[in-house]
């Protein structure tokens, strides 16, 4: 995806600076934004709110040119791209801070830093297979999430009782923690396209299944950055994650600090695993 939107020359007076006479009297910061995004549906609807209105981004940067004074450039610019992909579709930004009449000591014409950052949201995915060669399965899985996902660890591969459902084969669970640039939905929509392509059909409810990819988590509840949604085509957190051994117990495994919002609360893994019956599962 190369789309982008790009907010050039955006100047402000602000006291960033290392010496006392930057923090007193203050100068012009120059800032350049450049937001990668998908700009195609909202081309094709001519509709403002699938976009990110260019205004509001200005209005953020002012606000970190003015705000409280910083020592370097380099922090300008982190707060300025943090500011940017915490709207919504930005998967990555490009930051420049130009400061045209910095103390250097020669003459010169600019001086600048440019940052790039990736949108990387820690997410939480359960693995499930219970017809064919599910260790197999699972493994080639994870290999076909490809760019989907980033810094991947999965957690050891678990054999398990099926919970609910009709009679049918012991699973084949594991976790990942991986982190990702996508959106919940689009993240969502790779996991499907993984499923599908093992042969996947939608049928009967926690019947058997030759993949089964489930978003738990999309954010870090311990720091109040998870998404939470109620919507019915993705629920997150997972609605029944926390009574969940076959995803708790491999969880706990990959991740020993791991925390999941259960209601109101945010909840120790280890500690929703110690409160559910994990005796049929077996490292295989
Ligand atoms: N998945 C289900 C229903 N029941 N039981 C086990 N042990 N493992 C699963 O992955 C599983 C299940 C629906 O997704
Ligand atoms: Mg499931
Ligand atoms: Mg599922």
């Amino acid at each position: 995806m190369t789309d982008r939107i790009s907010l050039l020359g955006v100047r402000a007076r602000g006291f960033h600076g290392v010496l006392a006479d930057e923090k007193r009297e203050g100068q012009d910061f120059v800032v350049d934004v450049v937001l990668h995004l998908d700009l195609a549906s909202a081309g094709a609807t001519d509709d403002l709110a699938r976009t990110i209105n260019y205004a509001e981004v200005g209005a953020d940067v002012v606000r970190r040119i003015e705000g409280p004074s910083l020592d370097l450039i380099e922090s300008l610019a982190e707060q300025v791209a943090g500011d940017a992909l915490a709207r919504p579709g930005v998967r990555d930004v490009e930051v420049t801070v130009h400061k045209p009449s910095a103390p250097v000591g020669v003459p010169f014409g600019d001086v600048a830093v440019t940052i790039h950052r990736t949108r990387a949201v820690p997410v939480v995915i359960a693995m499930g297979a219970n017809l064919g060669d599910a260790s197999r399965t699972l493994q080639s899985a994870i290999d076909d999430l490809g760019d989907a996902v980033q810094s991947v660890r999965r957690a050891p591969f678990v054999s398990t009782d099926p919970i609910g459902g009709p009679d049918q084969p012991r699973y084949t669970n594991t976790v990942l923690v991986a982190r990702t640039a996508l959106a919940p939905h689009e993240l969502l929509a790779a996991l499907h396209a993984v499923e599908a392509r093992h042969g996947r059909v939608r049928e009967i409810r926690w019947g058997a299944r030759t993949l089964d990819l489930d978003l738990i988590q999309y954010g870090d509840p311990a720091s109040g950055t998870d998404v939470v949604s109620g919507d019915p085509l993705l629920t997150l957190p997972h609605p029944r994650a926390h009574e969940r051994g076959f995803v708790l117990q491999p969880w706990s495994r990959v991740d020993p600090g791991a925390h999941l919002r259960v209601g109101g609360r945010v909840v120790p893994v280890l500690d929703l695993l110690a409160g559910v019956d994990s005796s049929d599962i077996e490292e295989v």
